[in-house]
């Protein structure tokens, strides 16, 4: 297949365009690199060293023979040269990760606010809008986020999607009606996502887009099989206390022997999947267009759940670092819990690297190799999420 991926020079893009190139694919990245801008922006870099998309693509074709093309254009910004790019190259498939994927940077001040709803929101429905005056018929997989449905205990597994409800008639009856499961976004980085949600629905009943939006969970791990093949094709690793994710950031701070911030309680539980894992699903999603007039496939791209407090002490046991409780500058629940279905995928022929089999293997080899390139002052999180919150942040543990 000829294979947009838009956001490719990014955590998850990258391992993604050489997984796809690797299976033979001819993969075109479009990106306006701003994630490596909102690196300058904020001072901070890649634990690990990364070359730039042009030298990436070089070293790929050197290693695997293969052809990856960047082209750079801004999805949100750009609307003609978009479209004017789907009805040259009419792809088979789409997959789309062009969107500013940090909650605290999206929650930093209302500037960020502001910027990530234009972009992300933008960014989506361009594409929308260009698929159809461009006459392109891709199959098109999103990457969405578990963080939609929100982590209030309810008690009953979340579904792929979509939620049977009855409803009261007039005639006092019950109807039942199948709806988006209700969302629930605990940043505007997720509202953005929720409302991907709806353009997708509206795009795929009005004008027969076939669509998959994958409810990812936090990834964690930086090596894929092909990253692996070269130190220059290295994926890019955030530890800072915007973009940095929560395993991924008590692994490097286990390797610089400071304190594991967990925030509150630690009593918050989430969904997680290895890299290799997230890969493998936008593979086995994109082998499963659905028909033209179905409505949006939805997925939870997800393998196991965990307590952030149980994954610090896990990550203390198997180190040695201790462990800070801090305020939590974020507003959520304190403690959930959290059951998901992800039926669809297992199907499909997934088989999950766990947390138990990867971590130290991988990661802690990976957070010990690069730790003197760590800033120690970019660890803590110091973006809040109201204002009385960000009183209390603690700015160095
Ligand atoms: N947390 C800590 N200590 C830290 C960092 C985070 O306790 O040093 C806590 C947070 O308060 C939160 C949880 O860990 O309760 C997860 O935070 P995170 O930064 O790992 O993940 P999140 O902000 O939810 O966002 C990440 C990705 C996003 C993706 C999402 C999937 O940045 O792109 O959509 O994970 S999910 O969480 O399932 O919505």
């Amino acid at each position: 297949m000829r294979i947009a991926i838009l956001g490719g020079d990014g955590f998850v893009g990258w391992p993604t365009c050489l997984h796809l190139s690797a299976q033979g694919h001819e993969i075109h990245i479009l990106d306006n690199l701003s994630r490596r801008w909102i690196d300058t922006e904020l001072g901070v870099q890649s634990l690990t060293p990364m070359d730039s998309i042009q030298e990436r693509c070089r070293i790929w074709k050197e290693v695997s023979g293969e052809t990856i093309r960047f082209h750079l254009l801004d999805l949100s910004g750009e609307y003609e040269r978009l479209k004017g790019w789907l009805t040259e190259h009419k792809p088979d498939a789409i997959v789309h990760f062009a969107e500013q994927r940090a909650a605290p940077y999206s929650m930093k001040t209302d500037r960020h606010k502001v910027y990530t709803v234009n972009n992300n929101v933008n960014a989506t429905h361009n594409l929308l809008a260009a698929m159809v005056e461009a006459e392109c018929d891709a199959h098109l997989v999103h990457l969405g986020t578990m963080g939609v449905y929100g982590y209030s205990s309810v008690g009953a597994a979340i579904p792929e999607g979509y939620l049977d409800v009855d409803i009261e008639t007039l005639e006092g009856t019950k109807a039942r009606q199948e709806i988006l499961y209700p969302t629930k976004p605990g940043s505007v980085y997720h509202m953005t996502k929720s409302l991907d949600q709806i353009l997708f629905q509206f795009y795929a009943q009005n004008d027969g887009l076939r669509i998959t939006d994958l409810h990812q969970g936090i990834v964690w791990g930086t090596h894929t099989d092909q990253t692996r093949r070269h130190e220059q094709l290295i994926n890019r690793f955030d530890y800072d206390g915007d973009y940095g994710t929560v395993l991924n950031r008590f692994l490097i701070q286990a390797a610089i022997d400071y304190p594991l911030t967990v925030h509150g309680t630690g009593g918050q539980t989430r969904a997680f999947i290895h890299i290799q894992d997230s890969v493998r699903c936008i593979e086995l999603a994109l082998g499963d267009a659905p028909e033209h007039g179905e409505r949006v496939r939805i997925f939870n791209q997800m393998t196991e759940t965990h307590r952030v407090r149980d994954l610090a002490e896990l990550v203390s046991k198997l180190t040695g670092a201790s462990i800070k409780y801090l305020p939590n500058p974020r507003k959520e629940a304190p403690e959930n819990d959290l059951v998901v279905k992800n039926d669809q995928f297992l199907t499909l022929g997934l088989n999950p690297t766990t947390l138990a089999e990867g971590l130290l293997s991988e990661v802690v080899d990976v957070a010990k190799k690069y730790a003197h390139r760590i800033d120690r002052s970019r660890v803590p999180a110091v973006s809040a999420w109201t204002r009385d919150l960000g009183s209390r942040v603690e700015r160095d543990p």
